[in-house]
């Protein structure tokens, strides 16, 4: 079985886009693919972060992707920070990647702009990501399509780093879902919806009541022309709401735009459809609260089969760029 590496933030409640671009496929690859999946703790420090909440919201997103259909018994699930090898293999791949490459990171560019004073870490952030992938000699990678140039920058410092000490890592490919690969923010459709960037009513969050994912859906930005028609450049808060009905429904985004005359039912179907969607997720979830004791166990039986690999590739690593290893 191919290996599949993903990882996901815990820097704030998991959202739509999270799930249509990202666990959805998470769940779904743990049958085909011998899969990792990993809470990136130390992605979320490049963010202004308070350590109570870091360590509960990292607690809590293990939860909440097993509310999500992750199965620890179909895959592994862990914590970056706990396999140490994620650090040391970041720095091989640093001393392998080039300022002029991470400059050119667009997510880079937005995070930094208008910012006094940038950590390093905000540049440093897609080598940690690539290094994260190597590591698990992962050949594919669910991700939203707002990663695809990170993805891109991993398989090139990977490509490089094998052009100058041999074959030793594998070259990942990114795997970015035909639909669901970039949800808008329902009240500023020009932006992807994000957990960071703080807008509650343009953000449906994955365990949102029924009450709330209606509310956000009716108010969602459109436009004042009334025709439903698909068309993400002129009509992006409409195509938008297209988008996710037609996700929902496992419909196409034409199919959907022609079944309606008017943005008020076209709207009501989307958010009743979004609702049955994160039922489920939210029901599980409500059950798993019940018992969080289990949480550690869990996530320390993963931390041991991600060491595992991990320190087997950064072994490997560390010899062919001539480190001596400790005997
Ligand atoms: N809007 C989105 N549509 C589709 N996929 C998305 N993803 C994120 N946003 C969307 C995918 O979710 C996975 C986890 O990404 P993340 O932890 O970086 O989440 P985030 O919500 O994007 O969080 P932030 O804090 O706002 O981070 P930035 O700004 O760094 O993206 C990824 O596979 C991502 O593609």
């Amino acid at each position: 079985m191919s290996r599949v590496l993903s990882g996901i933030q815990p820097s704030g409640d998991l959202h739509l886009g999270n799930y249509l671009g990202a666990i959805h496929n998470w769940v779904s690859d743990q049958d085909a693919h011998d899969a990792y999946y990993c809470i990136v703790d130390l992605h979320a420090l490049t963010l202004d972060i308070d350590p109570n909440e870091l360590r509960a919201r990292t607690h809590d997103s293990a939860l909440d992707l097993l509310a999500a259909g992750l199965d620890p018994e179909r895959c592994t699930l862990f914590v970056q920070s706990h396999v140490v090898e994620h650090t040391q293999m970041a720095w091989l791949l640093e001393c392998t990647a080039t300022m002029g490459e991470l400059r050119r990171m667009t997510q880079f560019k937005d995070k930094s702009a208008g910012q006094d004073s940038v950590r390093v870490g905000l540049f440093t952030y897609p080598v940690l990501q690539a290094a994260d992938i190597v590591l698990y000699d992962a050949e594919r990678v669910p991700v939203g399509d707002d990663q695809r140039q990170h993805l891109e920058l991993a398989r090139e410092v990977a490509g490089r780093f094998n052009h100058r000490f041999g074959e030793i890592l594998v070259v990942p490919e990114a795997a970015v879902p035909a639909a669901g690969a970039r949800v808008m923010d329902l009240q500023h459709p020009e932006r992807k919806m994000s957990k960071s960037v703080s807008s509650p009513l343009g953000t449906v969050l994955m365990l949102d009541s029924p009450e709330e994912i209606t509310r956000k859906v009716k108010k969602a930005v459109t436009d004042t022309d009334n025709e439903v028609r698909y068309d993400p450049e002129s009509k992006p808060g409409l195509a938008n709401v297209i988008e996710l009905l037609a996700v929902a429904t496992q419909r196409t985004t034409d199919d959907v735009a022609n079944s309606y005359e008017r943005y008020g039912d076209l709207k009501v179907d989307c958010a009743e459809a979004l609702v049955e969607l994160l039922r489920p997720i939210r029901t599980r979830r409500a059950e798993l609260a019940a018992d969080p004791g289990a949480v550690p166990a869990l996530l320390a039986r993963g931390a041991h089969k991600a060491t595992e690999v991990a320190s087997a590739t950064y072994a490997r690593a560390a010899q062919a760029v001539g480190l001596l290893g400790r005997s």
